[in-house]
């Protein structure tokens, strides 16, 4: 009698023990700590350096948007949807951005935009769209959401052979917490992120203030990176659109008429800066590209050459004609005789 009662009691010190550890962080913590390792540890000469498939190659494409930003997504968005011949669009994920219409909320609008667009251009319940996450908290730690997860999923269905790119056209939330996830999926991405940055001194642009770890992340981590890195430049007067863009379709009206918004989004200097990067990835003979090293990019966001993080690959320049040309061309093939 006096042994079992013994025993009840072991069992029951042994339970309490496993019971407070689980309750603990413990493993979480291991995670944490062994990702920086392995980042810190890897060996950065072999990063894969993207490069970019010929033109007429079909490339299956994750689209990654903070769509209710401001103005360029939008069109951006249009030109993936009217390029069926480069992409093979696999789905969007709604990103965060920070102003006074975003924050908190902003996933949520770029979420319902997305969804707009698609609906209005024709191609409503056409692709899957899926919410992504909130800015990260620290430097190794993932921040969750369905649509990192979706990244994952689709990235761990693809090779290195035939990759999936992830272009991001906001901040770089979703593409870095995916990768903090599951790193494996850095040999089965190409991560294409609009940077427009203060190259080669600063890593300065409003899609890294909306995530700064983030930003950092695809610099300093081993994940094959195309930077787009140009683009102010890519204007259109209000003449232009009104001509080029509002007769065709619903959609073509939708993105002319939008510009009505706001003050700025008329003006003749605003850019239409995303747009440059689907233009790009569906015809890259109309863009400059450079094979560069990685830089390091300090908590200041100042750029550091020191030749620890391999090779990325830098887009430097696009025609602005033929980008906007390319959006023109294919609105009047698909929407003139709604003309
Ligand atoms: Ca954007």
């Amino acid at each position: 009698m006096k042994y079992k009662s013994m025993n009840w009691r072991i069992l029951f010190f042994i339970s309490s023990i496993a019971i407070l550890f689980s309750s603990f962080p413990v493993f979480a913590q291991n995670d944490y700590s062994s990702m920086e390792r392995h980042i810190k540890n890897f060996d950065f000469n072999k990063r894969i350096l993207p490069s970019m498939p010929d033109k007429d190659k079909k490339i299956r494409v994750i689209i990654d948007t903070d769509a209710k930003n401001e103005i360029d997504d939008q069109w951006a968005i249009t030109l993936a949807l009217l390029s069926s011949e480069r992409f093979e669009i696999e789905g969007f994920v709604a990103s965060n951005y920070d102003h006074s219409h975003g924050g908190p909320s902003g996933i949520e609008k770029s979420f319902q935009e997305i969804e707009l667009v698609l609906k209005i251009a024709g191609f409503e319940n056409t692709y899957q769209v899926y919410k992504g996450s909130h800015p990260m908290r620290y430097k190794y730690e993932p921040s969750e959401s369905e649509g990192v997860d979706f990244i994952i999923k689709k990235a761990m269905e693809s090779s290195k052979a035939d990759p999936v790119w992830v272009v991001a056209l906001g901040s770089a939330t979703n593409l870095a917490s995916a990768y903090l996830k599951n790193p494996q999926i850095k040999d089965r991405v190409v991560f294409f992120w609009h940077g427009r940055t203060k190259w080669p001194e600063k890593c300065w642009n409003f899609n890294v203030f909306g995530d700064r770890l983030a930003a950092i992340t695809l610099f300093h981590a081993p994940i094959p990176l195309v930077l787009f890195d140009t683009g102010t430049y890519l204007t259109c007067t209000m003449e232009e659109s009104e001509e080029n863009i509002k007769p065709y379709g619903e959609i073509g009206k939708y993105l002319h008429e939008y510009r009505f918004k706001n003050p700025w989004y008329m003006q003749s200097d605003k850019g239409f800066f995303d747009l440059g990067d689907i233009a790009a990835l569906v015809n890259p003979e109309i863009a400059y590209w450079q094979e560069v090293s990685c830089p390091e990019v300090s908590p200041d966001l100042s750029y550091n050459f020191k030749g620890t993080k391999g090779k990325i690959l830098r887009c430097y320049h696009i025609d602005r004609d033929k980008t906007f040309q390319l959006l023109y061309d294919k609105l009047r093939r698909n929407y003139s005789s709604e003309k």
